[in-house]
């Protein structure tokens, strides 16, 4: 058996019953085959696949809250400290019913390749809760994040560990887990990246995954021979990632047409109004029902249905798996050129080489969606030199990173053979950087 093969098969006897997991680490180490032959004998000497896919630590712990009946509640929680062989574990925080220890896993992988290909020192991590923050109160909203806090602190540090955002949490969130950091340890530094722009966040972070990610379609979009300006966009989601993407994809001249939530989704055929979107979910925390009352000519409709909308470009933004074969099926059949997650692994398997064999362009999360994070390394530097750039600084930056970021990703592929498989691009380009430095700081 394959030194890759025999890999996989341990990862799955040794995390029984995780399959978002074992998805992420197939795809991994499926496409680093022709990798890991050019240098198969060392890398098994020295187990570097298993030490890998094994994390550093896996932290778990209960965060219990007391609602506002006086109700005392008790969530799970999570913290994957994957590898920091090139820089401080970095990667969001999620909140949301679905967090188990197969999700927080399979996202902490994903980051440490992410991360390499964004070129700045970050490792991976992730974590997160199955606290559901719908329908909460503000104030329940901070008792949880500050008693999530009052654990979580004793493992991160701005050179240890530095979290973020991801579904689920954002500025207001991040707000209550800082105050609760600096409370504890009695310490002004960039812990936790995110932040409000009065304490120490960056300019553009906000922005950064869906701007990024963008600017990285746009990219691969021209040296395919297209333009992203005129094209049809259809954008899953309705959060963070996809506002921005829907943003930026009006000022690169393209036209974003659709949005989802967990409850339904819209068909707007004269294109996103943002201003109304951003006041829907940033500012009333409200459903897309409210979007379609405000907007005559969107459609909502409940329920999936976002892939079946005529497109050029499709964007998932929401979460993962999301889009499925038979979703691949219906954006080739109408014409479908690039897709480029927003998401993390927001395209099953099956549907992704469905994608890549009819010819899509396909560019996986781990490089499109790297803009987030990235921004996120800035907004560390930023801290570090106790400066703020401005916006265009950042944005000129990120635009810099993601263009990059698509060509290694395109070399990589076309110097192991597979021009145009931008999943084996992206997991080569990242594998490599985290390898030589794994083999150089020897065995731990
Ligand atoms: P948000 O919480 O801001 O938004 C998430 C959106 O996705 C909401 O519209 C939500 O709908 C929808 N959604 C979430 N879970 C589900 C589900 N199970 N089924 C259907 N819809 C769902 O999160 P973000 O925009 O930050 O994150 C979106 C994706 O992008 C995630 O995969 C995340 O990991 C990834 N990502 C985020 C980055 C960041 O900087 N924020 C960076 C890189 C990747 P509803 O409100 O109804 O739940
Ligand atoms: O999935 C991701 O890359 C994020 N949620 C952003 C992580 C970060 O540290 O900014």
């Amino acid at each position: 058996m394959s030194y890759v093969d025999e890999v996989y098969e341990r990862v799955v006897a040794q995390n029984p019953a995780q399959p978002e997991f074992h998805q992420a680490v197939k795809e991994v180490l499926d496409s680093l085959r022709a990798a890991i032959e050019r240098n198969e004998e060392a890398y098994r000497r020295d187990a570097l696949l298993e030490r890998l896919t094994t994390p550093d630590r896996m932290i778990q712990f209960r965060v219990a809250w007391v609602d506002d009946k006086g109700q005392v509640q008790v969530n799970n929680a999570y913290r994957v400290q994957y590898n920091n062989a090139i820089g401080p574990y970095k990667g969001g925080i999620r909140f949301h019913p679905s967090v188990n220890q197969s999700v927080i896993k399979f996202l902490g992988f994903e980051q440490i390749f992410k991360n390499s290909l964004t070129g700045l020192p970050i490792g991976g991590g992730k974590g997160g809760s199955d606290f559901d923050p719908k329908g909460k109160s503000d104030r329940e909203i901070m008792a949880f994040c500050q008693s999530f806090m009052t654990e979580l602190y004793k493992y991160i540090g701005a050179d240890v560990d530095v979290p973020a955002g991801d579904i689920g949490v954002g500025a207001r969130e991040i707000g209550y887990m800082y105050g609760q950091y600096k409370r504890i340890r009695g310490v002004y530094e960039g812990v936790l990246t995110g932040k409000g722009l009065s304490y120490g966040g960056s300019l553009a972070r906000k922005e950064a995954t869906g701007y990024g990610l963008l600017y990285l379609t746009e990219e691969l979009l021209k040296c395919n021979g297209h333009q992203l300006a005129g094209k049809t966009v259809a954008v899953s989601g309705a959060g963070n990632v996809a506002t921005y993407a829907i943003e930026k994809a009006w000022q690169l001249g393209a036209k974003p047409v659709t949005c989802s939530d967990s409850a339904g989704w819209i068909y707007d055929p004269e294109g996103i109004d943002v201003a109304l979107l951003k006041e829907v979910k940033e500012v009333r925390r409200a459903r897309l029902t409210e979007y379609a009352a405000a907007r005559p000519g969107a459609v909502y409709t409940s329920g999936k249905g976002v892939w079946s909308v005529k497109c050029d470009v499709a964007l998932p933004c929401a979460t993962q798996n999301e889009l499925h074969l038979e979703d691949a099926k219906l954006l080739v059949a109408n014409g479908c050129i690039a897709v480029c997650e927003g998401a993390n692994m927001p395209t099953t398997a099956d549907a992704t080489e469905y994608l890549q064999q009819s010819g899509v362009l396909f560019c996986p999360g781990k490089a499109a969606n790297a803009g987030g994070v990235a921004t996120s390394a800035l907004e560390m530097s930023q801290n570090s030199e106790r400066l703020s750039w401005s916006f265009e600084e950042v944005d000129s930056k990120l635009k810099g990173i993601m263009v990059n970021i698509f060509h290694s990703v395109d070399n990589a592929a076309r110097e192991y053979g597979m021009e145009g498989n931008y999943v084996a691009g992206a997991n080569i380009a990242g594998f490599l950087k985290v390898a030589n430095a794994m083999t150089a700081q020897g065995i731990v």
